[in-house]
């Protein structure tokens, strides 16, 4: 029963692919099961990553944004699924719904077949989350996603785990809000290949850059690139796209990664 919802999940059947992720979200398919199965690995290609991490405070506006990055990837013809952690943030409590109004592009007749948007629930799940969310990656890529998108929230431990299991970690912030940069005071900062701050048809938002920008000059390894975004004026989306698509490790995240 398993191998056919699987063969028809790689098919592109969405109920089947729903099933067989929901299976390992409450323990009763085991990711290497899944994998035998399905008998293909998927080894990446010319070290491009293959899961990107995207996390930020909650509200800076990470689904808007992802929104018209996937609208971008999905013109490009590449396929992203997303896998949304918790999207009941401390914000907006229990916002699915809000997610999903949010993320138009699935609604886009011309791409959604590109496009696969996964919540996971972390008050259901039998295990520890980031392993959920790994093995749930591990399956998406087996079944032929390209790349895949995990959505969190960069608050609390279990959140920054999730990122880190990711191949690269976009981190998105705000414009200046007087009180310092939201992601170093989460520590996520240090676990950044790239900074995107959004919001910036606000005030506050180049100065926020420049103030990030500045952090960098004292670490250690290569700086990650910081950009500037507005996702409800889509201006500078399609660049940070293009930008991500083929963005290298920082080289920090690693030695923080453990
Ligand atoms: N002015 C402005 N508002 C934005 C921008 N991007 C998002 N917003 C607004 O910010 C709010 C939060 O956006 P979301 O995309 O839900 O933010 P999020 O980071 O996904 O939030 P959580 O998932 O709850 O952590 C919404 O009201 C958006 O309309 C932007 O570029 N400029
Ligand atoms: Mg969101």
């Amino acid at each position: 029963m398993t191998l056919e919802f699987l063969e028809q999940a790689k098919l592109g059947d969405r109920r089947s692919l729903a099933r067989m992720l929901s299976a390992l979200e409450n323990g009763t398919l085991h990711i290497k099961d899944a994998l035998d199965a399905i008998g293909e690995t998927s080894e990446p290609r010319n070290g491009q990553w293959q899961t990107l991490a995207i996390t930020g405070a909650p509200g800076v506006g990470k689904s808007c944004l992802l929104d018209g990055l996937l609208r971008h990837w999905a013109q490009l013809g590449i396929r992203v699924a997303v896998l949304a952690v918790d999207p009941s943030s401390p914000r907006t409590g229990g916002a699915l719904l809000g997610d999903r109004v949010r993320m138009t592009v699935v609604d886009d007749v011309e791409l959604n077949d590109l496009i696969y948007l996964r919540s996971v629930a972390t008050r259901k799940a039998s295990g520890s989350v980031p392993v959920i969310v790994e093995d749930m990656t591990k399956l998406l890529l087996a079944l032929g996603w390209q790349r895949v998108i995990i959505e969190t929230v960069g608050a609390g431990q279990s959140e920054v785990r999730c990122a880190a299991i990711a191949d690269r970690i976009v981190v998105v912030e705000g414009p200046a809000r007087g009180d310092g940069i939201q992601a170093e005071k989460a520590g996520l900062l240090e676990l950044a290949d790239a900074v995107l701050v959004n919001k910036s048809d606000l005030p506050g938002a180049e100065l926020h850059a420049d103030e990030i920008r500045e952090s960098f000059e004292l670490g250690i390894g290569n700086k990650p690139p910081v950009l500037l975004t507005s996702a409800v004026q889509h201006t500078g989306v399609s660049q940070a796209a293009d930008l991500l698509l083929t963005l290298a490790s920082s080289g920090r995240s690693e030695r923080a990664r453990w």
